[in-house]
């Protein structure tokens, strides 16, 4: 069952007096906990009452908490969804309660868009151009045979990180993705997947880079090739998302190369525009894009981490 954890506004603040419902996929990576605490913290600034449901990466504990949050008559529902198919039942619920639902950091398939106030998310597919585009550069001409750790099944930033590095990729054909499993985003699975891809590819020797969809997942595939007696970093190259601490701390130690950032407060801009469409009937545009920035070893690492210092990852 999702647990539901309450964060009351904190005493005194300009409370817009709003209760929000967030459906939060669970707590598979570092980014998605850093996502939960930025959350809380942001709504706590605005005076927001928030409702958090974990649903243990379970759509169908997702779909219960929304219903939950339409019964109790919240003012607004966030959504982070775990895959991006098979809403439109309940989000048509919603939209009969005549409550809004803003998606973050994942979408839906185009058909629920209209059933969504918007979506605050990245772009995926960029992301994922920008990890092939460091790749093709590093490598230049010389050949090389790349392993995949894919994200959830199904999810969005999953099969877009998939689409925007394979389009990055498409003008360096010394370039080859020889394999490619999904790890879950998390870093037991990725290092499982990793342990295989290693046993498949006769000890590791011929694999020239890892393209991993979260850092989480890189950070298991750098723990399996070090067991197997490999150089992450080195003879290795690592490409990954998100830009949690501890892949910067791989960068410090010369485990990892490269990460494009992605930002956790998705949870302020879709506040404000909550607030500013309940209280002023503004309607925000479909899209509310955040930055996506790529950060290698060069970098300064050091400083990054300790810029990531209390925000929960
Ligand atoms: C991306 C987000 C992804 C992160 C992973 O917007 O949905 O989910 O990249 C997390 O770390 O599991």
């Amino acid at each position: 069952a999702a647990t539901v954890l309450t964060a009351m506004a904190a005493p005194g603040a300009s409370a817009a007096g709003l209760t929000v419902g967030f459906s939060q996929i669970g707590s598979e990576s570092g980014w998605r906990a850093a996502e939960t605490s930025v959350t809380k913290s942001e709504a706590q600034k605005r005076g927001v009452t928030l409702k958090i449901a974990d649903a243990q990466q379970k759509q169908e504990n997702q779909i219960k908490a929304i219903r939950s949050f339409v019964a109790q008559g919240v003012d607004a529902i966030f959504l982070a969804p775990v895959v991006a198919t098979g809403w439109d039942a309940v989000l048509r619920e919603a939209r009969e309660a005549k409550i809004p639902v803003v998606l973050l950091d994942r979408d839906i398939d185009p058909s629920g868009k209209d059933l969504t106030l918007t979506a605050v998310t990245s772009d995926s597919v960029h992301e994922g151009k920008v990890a092939g585009e460091w790749l093709a550069k590093t490598v230049g001409s010389k050949p090389c045979n790349v392993v995949e750790l894919q994200g959830t099944v199904g999810a969005s930033v999953a099969t877009n990180r998939k689409k925007g590095f394979e389009q990055a990729i498409t003008g360096t054909p010394t370039i080859k993705i020889v394999r490619s499993q999904t790890g879950d985003f998390t870093r037991s699975k990725g290092k499982e997947v990793m342990e295989s891809f290693i046993k498949a590819e006769g000890g590791g020797k011929a694999i020239c880079a890892v393209y991993a969809h979260n850092d989480d997942m890189m950070v298991g595939a750098i723990q399996a090739m070090k067991e197997a007696g490999l150089k992450p970093g080195r003879d290795i190259l690592t490409v990954s998302i998100d830009g949690v601490p501890d892949i910067f701390k791989a960068m410090m130690a010369g485990d990892a190369n490269a990460t494009v950032e992605l930002t956790p407060n998705m949870a302020g801009p879709a506040f404000d525009a909550v607030i500013a469409y309940k209280t002023k009937g503004t309607v925000p545009p479909k899209w509310i894009q955040t930055e996506s920035k790529l950060f290698t070893a060069a970098d300064n690492p050091q400083a990054v981490y300790d810029s990531k210092k209390g925000l929960g990852y």
